[in-house]
């Protein structure tokens, strides 16, 4: 036995069939075992010499094993090519929606905006009676919530933030803007999803008008969508602002079939208006010494006209192939 195991092994060279020769030769149901497992069948006086003479071999034969299966690892790492190219590690980046933050918020930084970040879960008095939109009132209608228990929500916009930066800030004259995420029980479809991007836009002060409103996001929409696009406002209604208006921007589509502005030529970004006097009083500011601005645009909808994005579920589907075109 021991010679046939010895010449076996001289010829193997790979794991696999020393696998095979310690399946036939060591293994609990091999060769060796089975001899082993004799030795009460055999006459007295021989079982001492014969069980000395297995366990030797068994020894021998485990210490074969252990060193020619050290030899073939050893031969297999230097037959690595250590001139191939190595693989790359993976590197993160920011998401386009992130990335398109941090740049409104720079550009309204630049205009003396400061960063305020509000909540995801709120509270129905936030987000909704403190911005004048009492229990019952039907413009509750025009944001499908998720709600968490009977005062616990998903904040369905940034707008209760206003109230948390008016009181924090009251009676002095404030510049912000809340970036935050936002959820609504919507059917989704191309250009409407259930989570998305808000940014808030607030300003408190002295002689705020409309037409400071226009021009502060004119500005702003230069900047970020480029000289050659058009803003349009149009006269909207919101419980939280008086007047109140809806922001459109002109859409890079190719006409008829786009199913980002239906055709129109343009796409709603935004909407605003200045500052309700009962959400002025809620906030802790006397309506009759200042006024003040908001708008809340839709952060995904700002990006998809610049880069020709026509489905908005593209952004949280996960797809690296459209995330990495941003990184
Ligand atoms: C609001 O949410 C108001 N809070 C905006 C506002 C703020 C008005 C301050 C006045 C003063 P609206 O529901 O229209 O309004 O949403 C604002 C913007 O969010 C829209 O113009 C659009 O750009 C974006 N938006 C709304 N719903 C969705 C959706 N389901 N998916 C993606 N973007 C959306």
């Amino acid at each position: 036995l021991r010679e046939q195991a010895l010449n076996e092994l001289g010829s193997i060279s790979d794991e696999r069939s020393l696998e095979n020769w310690r399946v036939t030769f060591l293994a609990r149901r091999g060769r060796l075992a089975d001899i082993i497992s004799r030795i009460p069948s055999l006459p007295v006086e021989e079982r001492p010499a014969i069980g000395k003479m297995a366990n030797a071999l068994k020894a021998e034969l485990q210490q074969l094993y252990e060193s020619k299966l050290s030899d073939i690892r050893r031969s297999a790492i230097s037959q690595v090519d250590v001139t191939l190219p190595g693989i790359p590690p993976m590197v993160g980046g920011l998401h386009i929606t992130r990335q398109t933050i941090y740049e409104m918020v720079r550009i309204f930084g630049e205009m003396g905006f400061s960063v305020y970040e509000g909540n995801e879960v709120e509270t129905d008095e936030y987000n909704f009676s403190l911005l004048n939109i009492p229990q019952e009132h039907p413009a509750r209608d025009m944001w499908d919530t998720i709600y968490i228990d009977d005062k616990l929500l998903l904040a369905t916009h940034t707008s209760p933030g206003q109230i948390h930066v008016m009181r924090k800030y009251c009676p002095q004259p404030i510049r912000f803007v809340l970036p935050g995420k936002v959820h609504r029980y919507e059917a989704v479809s191309a250009r409407r999803e259930s989570m998305f991007y808000q940014l808030e836009g607030l300003a408190i002060g002295e002689g705020i008008t409309l037409a400071t409103l226009k021009g502060t996001f004119e500005n702003f929409a230069r900047q970020l969508f480029g000289p050659n696009r058009k803003l349009r406002f149009r006269g909207s209604y919101f419980p939280f602002t008086e007047p109140s208006v809806e922001i459109d921007i002109t859409c890079s589509c190719l006409g008829k079939g786009c199913i980002l502005c239906k055709g129109s030529g343009w796409l709603e970004i935004a909407g605003g208006g200045m500052v309700h006097p009962v959400v002025l009083r809620n906030g802790g500011y006397d309506p009759s010494k200042v006024s003040g601005f908001a708008f809340g645009f839709g952060v995904e909808r700002s990006v998809m006209p610049r880069f020709g994005i026509d489905d908005i579920r593209l952004f949280y589907g996960n797809d690296l192939r459209f995330l990495r075109q941003f990184s």
